[in-house]
């Protein structure tokens, strides 16, 4: 597996918690490279498109309410095979089901305020990184 990219965010509920500092630790700790990051606040618009996809899903309406409550880190990771590497790093979308050791076991709330998102694909990760970076801000 070559080296690869992919977009992440620590949420508000991770940022307000006091957890930012941890949760970049153990990205570091897992191998991978910081290419972007920076603090954001997400208009109701920005997180309804980046979003998009789950608009017709039950939890689409508490979920943008969730992400704009307060302000986020989002993040350019880089390592090898990082969409997926991440994935695991990240654990399961419920924390219930999350494995031991996962960002998502230790810090999340339930399924909803579940700490950070990962790219779950190459194409996604290709429309999710330049959502928020341009090229001058991939260092
Ligand atoms: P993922 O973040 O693990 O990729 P997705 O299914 O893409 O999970 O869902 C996006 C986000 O929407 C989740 O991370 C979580 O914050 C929220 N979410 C997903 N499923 C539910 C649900 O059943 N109830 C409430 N919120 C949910
Ligand atoms: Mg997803």
């Amino acid at each position: 597996m070559a080296i690869q990219q992919t977009f992440a965010i620590i949420k508000p509920d991770a940022v307000a918690s006091g957890h930012t500092g941890q949760i970049l630790g153990i990205i570091e700790k897992a191998g991978f490279r910081v290419r972007g990051m920076k603090m954001a606040r997400l208009s109701r618009q920005q997180a309804e498109a980046f979003y998009e996809i789950h608009r017709e899903r039950p939890f689409f309406t508490g979920l943008v309410a969730f992400m704009t409550e307060g302000p986020v880190v989002v993040l350019v990771l880089e390592r090898e095979d990082a969409i997926k590497h991440w994935r695991e790093v990240m654990g399961a979308t419920n924390p219930a089901q999350a494995a031991d050791g996962t960002i998502r076991k230790k810090f999340a709330k339930n399924i909803e305020r579940n700490a950070v998102h990962g790219s779950d694909a190459p194409e996604t990760a290709a429309v999710e990184i330049p959502f928020f970076f341009n090229m001058a801000e991939l260092l």
